[in-house]
């Protein structure tokens, strides 16, 4: 007896009919519409008007607001639920200023809702800030994903390259040369209990004026990544700290942990990683840490 004909005589035409009108249902409650739209940038301008052209932040603010940026054709197609952005090679430089806004009208990238942002290569697409305000601006409890792109010069303010308050993952991505804090990633309060995240894959923070990453009652994973040269600490870092197969080098500190400090941190784990050539004019050169870190043997110093 085939396996359809055995099915068959264990579902009776009842139940059948029961699972069909299970799976209409289904289509019903999970509508089409919340389907990823794919949004192709065709301009490194940042003119935010109907223009005929798709500039990166007016995509973001259409996969922001699942709205067209315009009918004229060339204009940002609407986003639809969890949306992707697609960068060619090139450089996308901010130039419209004004600090302190989160509409994505002015100043930085503001990412309000679930957003994948793919580039051609960290070293082929660049986002570049402009020097105007922090780069990339992720609300809370909000997912932003970056691959295969630079993140660069944003304006020396302390939330840096990236302010991160949701879950940010990048692969492949650089964070360097800004002039602050390379990745800024803080609890907000008013939240509560919901916690940030940072989980870096194959990517480099580096040659910022100022702390590396500053990981702020977040939850930091460091995998295949390096973080170098920066000036204010390589890492600072509270809550879980998980660096696997990295290294931290050539930071330097004015206070504490040159390349890694944590403070009050619980389940922090360093394994087969590098540390080396960082300096601090205060304790731990190296690493300073205040709570429960364990790294294995095969971390080198
Ligand atoms: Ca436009
Ligand atoms: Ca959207
Ligand atoms: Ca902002």
């Amino acid at each position: 007896m085939t396996k359809r004909r055995k099915l068959h005589r264990l579902i009776s035409p009842g139940g059948m009919l029961c699972i069909l009108i299970i799976t209409l249902l289904l289509v019903f409650a999970f509508p089409l519409h919340a389907r990823a739209a794919t949004i192709v940038v065709n301009t490194t301008g940042d003119v935010r008007a109907e223009d005929g052209q798709c500039s990166l932040s007016e995509a973001i603010i259409a996969a922001n607001t699942d709205t067209a940026s315009g009918v004229t054709p060339g204009e940002s197609s609407a986003g639809s639920g969890s949306d992707v952005i697609a960068l060619g090679a090139q450089t996308y430089t901010l130039t419209i200023g004004g600090v302190s806004e989160d509409s994505g009208l002015t100043g930085d990238l503001d990412v309000t809702t679930n957003l994948t942002i793919n580039g051609a290569g960290l070293a082929q697409t660049i986002i570049d800030g402009g020097g105007l305000d922090q780069v990339i601006e992720v609300m809370h409890n909000v997912n932003l994903s970056l691959n295969g792109l630079s993140i660069q010069n944003d304006f020396g303010g302390f939330s840096g390259g990236i302010s991160n308050e949701g879950l940010l993952t990048l692969s492949g991505v650089s964070v360097s040369n800004n002039d602050g804090i390379g990745i800024g990633s803080a609890h907000d309060w008013a939240n509560r209990p919901l916690y940030p995240a940072v989980d870096l894959i194959n990517s480099i923070v580096a040659g910022n004026t100022s702390t590396g990453i500053h990981s702020f009652n977040t939850t930091l994973v460091l995998d295949q990544s390096i973080v170098d040269g920066n000036q204010d600490g390589g890492i600072f870092a509270s809550e879980s700290v998980t660096i696997v197969d990295s290294t931290i080098s050539e930071n330097s500190s004015s206070s504490t942990g040159g390349g890694i400090a944590i403070i009050n941190g619980y389940s922090d784990v360093i394994v087969r990683s590098t540390i080396n050539g960082n300096t601090a004019t205060g304790d731990g050169g190296g690493i300073y840490f205040w709570g429960f870190t364990v790294w294995e043997k095969t971390t080198s110093f």
